[in-house]
């Protein structure tokens, strides 16, 4: 049996802001545009991302991404994203958070309930126990959402890695997967058409984002 889900926890220093969305969605471009806005504003700003900020997270990325690491038990591959939060959010999110950052992250826990869960179809119950467990509940204050289709985002690529190479199906469910949270939580997410121009965009995420920055301590 999986561990019991904590209960969901929110900082209440500093401002927790997390980008998730389909590969190529534009979620690397968005937060370095957040981070280097934020910083001018003189905002502590910490980018980050999953899998693989850490040093033990460096090990994780290359096994759970590389094509040479070949098939993985769906378990497995849940449970090295889990480690990877795990490490994540206790070294590195969490202090960070501490002391008033505003902690910008390139994917968080939905992606492994969009990939492992919808994706790989594990029950998403049980990934979603485990990573909670893994990340003491911890979510973030808002979640942008890079809405694409999956034929667009993977056609921004010319490499795949393991999960890039997986079907067109997997990566609607993927895509259903986070636009499902998103509805479910209106609250604490925002859906961009990551068609729309990167300016645009750019101007959406700060829109989202300035209301929370009270919490946040400036340099
Ligand atoms: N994964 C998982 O399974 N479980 C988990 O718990 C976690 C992750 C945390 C990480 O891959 C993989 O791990 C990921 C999910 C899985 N799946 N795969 N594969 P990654 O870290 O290597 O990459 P990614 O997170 O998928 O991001 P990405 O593919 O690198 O794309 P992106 O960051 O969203 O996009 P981008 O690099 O900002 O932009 C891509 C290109 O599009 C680039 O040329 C841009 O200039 C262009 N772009 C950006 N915005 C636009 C707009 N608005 N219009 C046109 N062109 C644009």
């Amino acid at each position: 049996m999986p561990p019991t889900a904590p209960p969901p926890r929110y900082a209440d220093r500093g401002v927790f802001v997390c980008f998730e969305g389909g590969e190529g969605a534009g979620k690397s471009t968005q937060s370095g545009r957040l981070r280097r806005w934020l910083e001018a504003e003189g905002h502590d700003v910490v980018l980050t991302f999953e899998p693989g900020d850490t040093s033990v997270g460096q090990e994780v990325r290359r096994i759970v991404l590389s094509p040479e690491t070949g098939a993985l038990a769906d378990r497995t591959e849940a449970l090295l994203y889990a480690a990877d939060k795990a490490e994540h959010v206790e070294t590195l999110v969490d202090p960070a958070l501490a002391r008033g950052a505003v902690v910008v992250t390139d994917r968080y826990v939905d992606s492994t309930l969009a990939y492992q869960g919808a994706g790989r179809t594990l029950d998403v119950a049980e990934v979603e126990a485990v990573a909670r467990w893994a990340t003491t509940g911890l979510r973030p204050h808002l979640t942008v959402v890079l809405d694409l289709e999956p034929e667009a985002g993977l056609g921004r690529f010319e490499g795949r890695d393991r999960i890039e190479g997986e079907s067109l199906e997997f990566h609607q469910r993927v895509r259903q997967a986070f636009l499902a949270m998103a509805h479910a939580d209106p609250e604490h997410y925002l859906v961009l058409d990551a068609r729309a121009d990167v300016d645009d965009i750019e101007a959406a995420v700060r829109a989202g984002v300035v209301p929370l920055l009270g919490q946040a301590v400036r340099r």
